[in-house]
């Protein structure tokens, strides 16, 4: 039988704290952990080796050898033995003859063996001397349900570990254990509390967890007078005896994952409780016993149903750690604010919005969660950022008056021609607000927050646009190309890579600006405003798009009905719905249907509804899929580890729980956060004024909905706000401001300078404007002007020589010759992507005035990473005009120019002398749009040398060559992949392992800003590659962030009968950092989020929440 799954919280207490905390005293560990040990390198030396004689030793470990039994002999040999481990080895039986001559012995540890019973107990009972004794993780308990009595005359026995077996009852004569202080007996099949504990007076530590049907602790349990620590998470108590409250010693109680509703009457007893974990319980009320216990340190009571604190929570005066996270609280009591220990403080998952004043004392909460709240005061944004920020924030208001300000972002995304411009100005025209035609032609916006600047659009007044041709608009099937192909595919379904040049070659220009942003009042009285992001439908515009989708925003989807045909559920839907969902796992989404008026009644219906019922089968398709690798990881973890270690051909061959459990843990998010669809497609027609003002009311009820978006109301200190409409006041044209024209504004709004740091931070993080506090040279500027900015983005999307030439050509001053090499420049930069910083400016002219300009902008470029500078010496100020940069979206030649790369251009040429290391990422859903090129952007810190292709780079780490390659999907059934590889020869692998370590770390980091794609990562067989197997073996990329196994030299490949691959090709010689296969990061200062996503429009806040997670439990499981 499988061995138990231990309920998840006891999981995550026994990761957490049981190695950390447990106090067992005596003699040392004779052995270092596994884990702890250094990775890869062989065991360290037995302490005694070194110490002849044999007779004599003391102390000997042999963990880890893949011992199937001990010799007679050398039990004979060492009768001096007191210390002895033989953890993880393969004993099946007690070595019992060797046992024999081991009568000194104090210590034995056989865990992790496979051990089924201890026969009649008599090799054990031998040893009179044992005082600590450790069988957990065997299959104790599979021969017979209990163990043999003979195991109670070890009478000197103070420590006893029998966890992780399948022990459905202990010896009776258990209770005689007289010396016995510590016990763990957790996750087992015991079906009661056994009674023969209650004998065991000396007892000071007792573990119970994970034995599930446990289901009721016995009075008398009030026996154990000196017990210290008692765990029994997830045992299935439903309620606790009145006899436990006389433990009065008891320092450590752990009753998470239980079915408790309250706490017996006398709990208070408990005066010198430490810590109280009642996580994951039913409890409605906060138990007020828990008040009267002073000394409390550590409370947790996450996931239970508590809607309100206790006023006196303050009581607690020692409180360092308190876990409030997914209750259902609304308010947190003022003296919350008192606790003026506290370190750790989670919130999250609740029903807050707002935080007692003075909340920022707290100043020492090291540790803060408070994401998914319906914060309004201080606002989401502010709350994220810290304790700090609500502190500055509270002062703020102490200063000045609140105001309130609802505002939304809205996002119209589509395929191009779907009409969402045209839906946009019918939007705002319907209120009156008109877009300035002038600054549309020139590729900007309305100034946001200046709606005294609007001009006539030049359209007749009042009534609808006009549609430019209507004719034109049947035609959208010559323009999808780029994300085509995926609609009828099974699920998981492989991707087009959006095939930029060919799209953008077929297609008129007119129309295409780019993305655009602007404000929409969409509700004068209520104040109500959108801040409307157009995107482009364009895929030349994916490396910058995907910064414009962040969470808390409304999407509306637009599809031309007109156009529409089933067989194109996927390019004009179905994709766009991939791609929202894995940059935000949980967007609210509303469909919305154009050009209604080129339909008939009937064909409008059919098309709704075909689109809908393609949605629906599209969700459930990917549901299935992942429940379906949920399902599986659940069998691998049903399985034992050493089973799964010894068998290479299986899925999670070596995996280890943890990372199984994250991976789970990381499938369950992703179920758990489907994209939102609000309604049916909405049918709309540019002409219908009542489709327009229904669309818009659908818009604002959306909007003010306060389930969607609970925290639409923030309230902003004043002077915030005045702050905001100073700097996109009509005369704040300029493209940025420097901090100190930012701090004469502060000024004006009231905001001496040091205020202003928190005020900027936090339009910073709402996505007003820009404000890089962290970054060295940017955090001396504010960048302010949005449209601008978003402007210059665009014109290094819009791939189109003549757009480009006549920027640069633009001056009429230009001479042939200087036309001519101008002209070289853009040919070089649409095939190669590179541009001199000079030429650069010259693009960007009438947003860059000044070479001050240019070079923010290019720094700013860079650490957005959609350039990188080509020649720049690393930490060397930028060289304005010498520089050239480099834009890897355009880079258009197939594979890199070869001779850049000495050693050839093809890693498998190499094959007779190196082993090659190759790490493959597979995308099955949808391979995010624009990571190849971030990713090559992002990798140019770590090589040099490099040459890059539209799909390949050619690199080297040092005097190691490394490849990254890009491989669209060939056929339904293979998905994209993107890969990292190296080579060297076997003794020096670990130059390779050097070489793509970082690479593999950088892509981790970048794929967290994709908090709900799915992907996989495998190592794949350097042997497969070696002999130019078409269709390698591979083995999981969980691998890479575990340790090599002890022991351990070589791995079976599957793929070839029995060819052996040495461990150093499977396995880097240190593990990474961040487990590969999961998006749920561990690390991550504010820093790094701020540099990875160019924060501007609030990526983030659903991987901080993972990071969290994982960075608190290893397990990982919490999430979602
Ligand atoms: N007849 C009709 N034409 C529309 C409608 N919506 C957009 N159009 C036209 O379709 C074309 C593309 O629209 P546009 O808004 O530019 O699409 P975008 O690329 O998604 O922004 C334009 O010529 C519009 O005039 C509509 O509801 N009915
Ligand atoms: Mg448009």
């Amino acid at each position: 039988m499988a061995q138990t799954e231990p309920p998840k919280a006891a999981r995550l207490w026994r990761d957490a704290a049981l190695r950390a905390r447990k106090l067992r005293g005596g003699p040392g560990e004779p052995e270092p952990e596994p884990d702890e040990g250094p990775p890869g390198g062989p065991p360290p030396p037995p302490p005694a080796a070194r110490r002849p004689p044999l007779g004599e030793l003391e102390a000997l470990n042999l963990s880890g050898r893949g011992l199937e039994e001990l010799p007679e002999e050398v039990g004979a040999a060492l009768s001096g033995l007191r210390v002895l481990s033989l953890r993880r080895n393969r004993l099946c039986r007690l070595p019992a003859a060797a046992l024999r001559h081991l009568g000194r012995l104090a210590e034995l540890d056989l865990s992790h063996n496979r051990l089924r019973g201890l026969g009649d107990g008599r090799a054990l009972a031998g040893l009179r001397g044992l005082r600590k004794l450790s069988l957990s993780h065997n299959e104790l308990g599979a021969e017979s349900p209990g163990l043999p009595p003979r195991l109670a005359e070890l009478a000197r026995l103070e420590e006893l570990d029998l966890s992780f077996n399948r022990l459905r009852r202990l010896p009776e004569g258990l209770g005689c254990l007289r010396h016995l202080r510590a016990l763990d007996i957790d996750h087992n099949l015991l079906p009661c509390f056994p009674a023969p504990l209650l004998e065991l007076a000396a007892l000071e530590e007792l573990d119970c967890s994970g034995n599930r049907h446990l289901g009721a602790l016995p009075e008398g349990i009030a026996a154990l007078r000196r017990l210290k620590i008692l765990w029994l998470s997830g045992t299935g108590l439903a309620a606790l005896p009145e006899g436990l409250c006389q433990l009065g010693a008891l320092e450590s109680l752990m009753l998470d994952g239980n079915q408790l509703r309250t706490l017996p009457a006398g709990f208070s007893g408990l005066q010198r409780l430490k810590m109280l974990n009642l996580s994951s319980n039913l409890l409605g009320e906060f138990p007020a016993a828990i008040l009267a216990l002073p000394g409390l340190e550590e409370l947790y009571l996450s996931r239970n149903q508590l809607s309100v604190l206790p006023p006196r929570l303050c009581q607690l005066r020692q409180l360092r750690t308190l876990w409030l996270d997914n209750n259902r609280i609304r308010y947190l009591p003022d003296s919350i604010v008192l606790l003026h220990s506290l370190e750790e403080l989670v919130l999250q998952g609740n029903q807050i919005a707002i935080l007692p004043e003075g909340f920022g004392q707290l100043s020492r909460v090291t540790l803060w969660k408070i994401k998914d709240n319906p914060l309004i005061q201080p606002p989401y944004e502010v709350c994220m950022k810290g304790i700090p920020y609500i502190a500055a924030y509270q002062q703020e208001l102490a200063h000045s008056q609140p105001a309130l300000k609802p505002r939304l972002k809205l996002v119209l995304m589509g395929l191009k021609d779907a009409g969402k411009t045209l839906l946009r100005r019918c939007l705002m025209e319907e209120n009156g607000q008109k877009e300035d035609a002038g600054s549309l032609e020139a590729g900007s916006v309305q100034p946001r927050g200046c709606p005294g600047q609007q001009q006539d659009s030049g359209r007749a007044a009042g009534c609808c646009p006009v549609p430019e041709d209507a004719s034109e608009q049947r035609d959208i099937c010559s323009h999808v190309p780029s994300h085509q192909g995926k609609g009828e595919r099974p699920c998981p379904a492989p991707s087009l890579p959006p095939d930029a040049s060919q799209v953008s070659s077929g297609l008129r220009l007119s129309g295409s600006k780019g993305i655009e942003v602007m404000d929409w009042t969409a509700d004068a009285e209520r104040g109500l405003t959108f801040i409307v992001y157009e995107l482009a439908g364009d895929p030349t515009y994916d490396v910058i798009q995907s910064f414009f989708l962040s969470p808390g925003a409304l999407y509306v989807l637009v599809v031309n009905l007109s156009a529409y045909v089933p067989q194109h559920f996927y390019p004009s839907v179905g994709y766009f719905l991939h791609w929202l969902g894995s940059k935000v796992p949980h967007a609210v989404v509303c469909m919305v249907g154009t050009h209604a008026d080129l339909c008939a009644e009937r064909e409008l219906e059919e098309k709704c509804l075909d689109i809908h019922h393609q949605i629906a089968q599209q969700e459930k398709r990917d549901a299935e899929g992942l429940q379906s690798l949920v399902q599986q990881v659940d069998e691998a973890l049903g399985q034992d580890f050493d089973l799964r270690c010894s068998s290479p051909h299986t899925a999670f061959y070596g995996v280890s729980d943890k990372n199984l459990r994250r991976k789970k843990a990381q499938f369950q998010y992703l179920l758990n956060h489907r994209p939102q669809i609000l309604s049916p497609v909405l049918p709309f027609s540019c002409w219908d004024h009542c489709q327009v003002r229904r669309l818009r009311d659908k818009l604002l009820s959306v909007a003010e909905h306060r389930d969607i978006f609970p925290n639409l109301h923030r309230v902003l200190p004043k002077s915030w706000q005045v702050l905001e409409e100073l700097h996109f006041q009509p005369q704040a044209q300029q493209l940025w401001l420097s901090w100190w024209d930012s701090a004469r504004l502060g000024l004006q709004a009231g905001l001496t300078e040091d205020r202003l740091q928190s005020a900027l931070s936090y339009l910073h993080e709402s996505g007003k404007l820009l404000y890089f506090e962290e970054h060295l040279t940017l955090r001396e500027y504010v960048f302010h002007n949005l449209p601008r900015l978003i402007d210059i983005l665009n014109v290094f999307c819009q791939r189109d020589a003549t757009v480009l030439l006549q920027k640069l050509l633009s001056d009429t001053h230009i001479d042939e010759l200087r036309a001519t090499q101008l002209h070289h420049y853009v040919e070089g930069f649409l095939l190669h992507g590179l541009l001199p910083a000079h030429v650069i400016r010259l693009l960007l002219k009438p947003h860059i005035q000044s070479r001050e300009d240019l070079q923010l902008i290019l720094e700013l470029l860079e650490k957005m990473g959609l350039c990188y500078c080509v020649n720049k010496p690393k930490s060397k100020p930028l060289n304005g005009a010498a520089a050239w940069y480099k834009f890897p979206c355009y880079v258009k030649n197939e594979v890199p120019h070869a001779e850049a790369w000495i050693n050839g251009a093809n890693l498998s040429g190499q094959s007779f002398v190196v082993e090659q290391l190759q790490i493959e990422y597979s995308f099955p859903f949808i391979f995010p749009p624009g990571l190849f090129a971030r990713y090559s952007v992002q990798i140019n810190s770590h090589v040099v040398q490099r040459s890059d292709g539209k799909y390949q780079i050619y690199a080297y780490r040092g005097k190691v060559p490394v490849v990254v390659s890009y491989r669209p999907a060939r056929g339904a059934l293979q998905p994209d992949t993107l890969s990292i590889a190296s080579h060297a020869s076997l003794p020096n692998i670990w130059t390779a392992w050097q070489a793509i370590t970082p690479l593999v770390e950088e892509l981790n980091v970048l794929l967290q800003e994709w908090p709900g794609l799915y992907y996989t990562v495998h190592v794949l067989c350097s042997k497969c590659l070696k002999r130019g197997s078409p269709n390698p073996h591979s083995f999981p990329g969980e691998l890479l962030s575990q340790p090599r196994p002890e022991g351990l030299t070589e791995i079976i490949c599957p793929k070839n009968g029995s060819e052996r691959v040495n461990v150093a090709l499977v396995y880097p010689p240190t593990p990474t950092v961040i487990s590969p296969c999961s998006n749920l990061a561990f690390h991550h200062d504010g820093d790094v989020l701020l540099i990875c996503v160019g924060i501007w429009w609030r990526t983030c806040q659903s991987q901080i929440n993972h990071q969290y997670w994982c960075q608190r439990f290893s397990t990982g499981e919490e999430c979602g």
